[in-house]
Parts: C-alpha cells; structure tokens; sequence
C-alpha cells in the first residue's frame, strides 16, 4: 500500500482506497474519464479504448490522484444501459490501466460490474446509488476498496422532475448518515468510505447551492466529503455559459468546497484545479505544500 501522507493519523481522518491511504493534509483531485457516447459534457470524446487511456495519461501527468472511469451516464434523463454494454466498455480501459500510479476508481451502480471491476484492478467503487443495490454491499465488503456512497434523490431519468426537500441539506445528510450505518452493518470499514452530497442529483439550483453552503454539516458526519460539480447546470444557471465555458466556474466551486471542507473533488479539468489547489493550499497553510 502506497501511503501518500502520514500513517499518524487518527483513523477517522484517514482514508483507505485500494493500494492509497490518504490523510486529510491536501484535497484530492479524481478526474473524469467517461467512457461514454452521451454524457453531458464530455460524451463521445474517446471513440475507442487507446484514446480513453491516453486521455488518462494526460490527468495522471497533470496530477490527478485518482481517475473516475465511468461507462454509463447518470446526467439527467440518461437511460440506463445493459450490463455487457457497461463492462464492454469498462474493462478493456481498465486493464490497460491497472497498476497505474494513481488510484482507479469506478463508477457504477451494478454489482456485477463492481465485481468484475475489483478483479481487474480497481482501487475504489463510486456508486451515485450508494450501494442500494441488492449485493451491492456485499460485493464490495471483503475488498479493500475505497467506496464513495452519493445522495440522489430519484433516478437519473426522472430525477429532475421538480425535486423537493423540506430542509436539503438534514434530509441529504440523514441519507448517508443512513447509508453508512448500512455499509458498517454490512462489514464495510468506516476508513475506506467518502461521503457525497450528489450535485445535480434530484436537486435544483437553490438545493445545489445549500448543500455546498453548509458542507461542513455532510462534513461532521465524520467521513471525508466528496464533491463533484464540474461544469455540472447550476454553474450554466449562475454564469449563462455553455457546457464547455464553465471553467472559471467550475474552479470556484472547487475552491469553494475545498474551504468547505470537501476532501475529494471530482472533476473534468484535473491541470486547471490540481494548480488552483496548491495555491489555494499554500495560502491556507501560509508556506508551500509538499505535493508528491
Ligand atoms: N456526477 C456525475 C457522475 N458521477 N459521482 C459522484 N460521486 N459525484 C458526482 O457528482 C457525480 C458522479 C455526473 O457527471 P459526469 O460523469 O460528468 O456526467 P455523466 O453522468 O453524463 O457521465
């Protein structure tokens, strides 16, 4: 295992994720490799395997820590795709990826893809589901992966369809704090689990920004926070800007979450974040921070 930080930790603030163990010293930077014809913003971009992995070679280079590879779209009124199809797509990128120096991460909502996802070489399970689905925790609890369980409220095809909460941010809250009590009951150790509010996931503006106002209150569940909002409609809602001119925006939000709290940050412009963060993080810490 590949300790990136100090193992003097206490154990609430590590986090364990396959090969890595990271401390809560630096927020992490996981880029997006979707390895799809129809997501929202970057859908269609590598026609075959070869190009996804260079792609993935580039974030790697620019300083991602983990890759989030991705081969079936959540975006909103994304239909769902069959389960040869997602592994189809999947495993020849992560093959080609496996042993690479950052940590591999997959997001699915499928047992079966979890399983064959681990025996390939992945490091970690992104579930927008939160493994509600049935083996799901199962599947993932004799592993060493690390899982990030995300709130969605609904299903991506029906999931903006006028969302509605009584108070947001406790009702996103109780979920996971729920969630996680399932993936502890399940024998899922507490120190290979981030915790998600789900960006976009059955919210809508108002929802989206009250999340990420109060992360520190996602944050005191006790698990690291991970926060994906790159390029994602609210930013096209505040700024008026097409997908691929939200940028400037997608920077703020990391910065934003990172002060917030936010210990992972899912994104699809890993060179542009990975160097507002270590300018972020010197002027937090008042010296330099060590990146290794
Ligand atoms: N957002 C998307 C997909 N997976 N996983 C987590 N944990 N958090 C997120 O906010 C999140 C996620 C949607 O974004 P993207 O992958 O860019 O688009 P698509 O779902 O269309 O592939």
């Amino acid at each position: 295992m590949q300790e990136s930080e100090s193992s003097a930790e206490p154990s609430a603030a590590v986090w364990r994720c396959g090969r890595f163990a990271w401390g809560p010293q630096r927020t992490l930077v996981m880029g997006i490799l979707n390895l799809t014809p129809d997501s929202f913003s970057d859908g269609g971009r590598y026609p075959g395997p070869s190009d996804a992995v260079a792609a993935a070679r580039i974030m790697i280079d620019d300083g991602a820590d983990i890759l989030d590879l991705g081969a079936e779209s959540t975006r909103p009124g994304a239909a769902p795709i069959s389960e040869a199809e997602e592994l189809d797509r999947l495993l020849p990128v992560l093959e080609a990826l496996a042993g690479a120096p950052v940590a591999l991460s997959v997001d699915t909502r499928r047992p079966a893809v979890m399983r064959a996802a681990l025996a390939a070489g992945a490091d970690m399970i992104n579930d927008v589901e939160a493994l509600a689905a049935p083996g799901a925790i199962a599947t993932v609890a004799d592993s060493g992966c690390g899982l990030c369980l995300m709130h969605m409220r609904g299903s991506p095809l029906t999931m903006q369809q006028a969302p509605a909460y009584r108070e947001v941010v406790g009702e996103v809250a109780g979920f996971l704090q729920s969630r996680l009590g399932e993936a502890l009951a399940g024998g899922i150790a507490d120190e290979r689990i981030v915790l998600d509010p789900g960006i976009g996931f059955g919210k809508d503006l108002g929802h989206n920004l009250a999340l990420l106002h109060s992360l520190e209150r996602i944050a005191a569940l006790g698990r690291p926070v991970l926060v994906g909002a790159s390029r994602k409609s609210m930013l096209g809602a505040l700024t008026g800007r097409a997908v691929d001119e939200r940028l400037a925006g997608s920077i703020a939000v990391a910065l934003a979450a990172a002060s917030r709290g936010a210990r992972v940050l899912r994104v699809h412009d890993v060179r542009e974040t990975v160097d507002a963060l270590r300018v972020w993080n010197a002027i937090e810490a008042g010296e330099p921070v060590k990146h290794d």
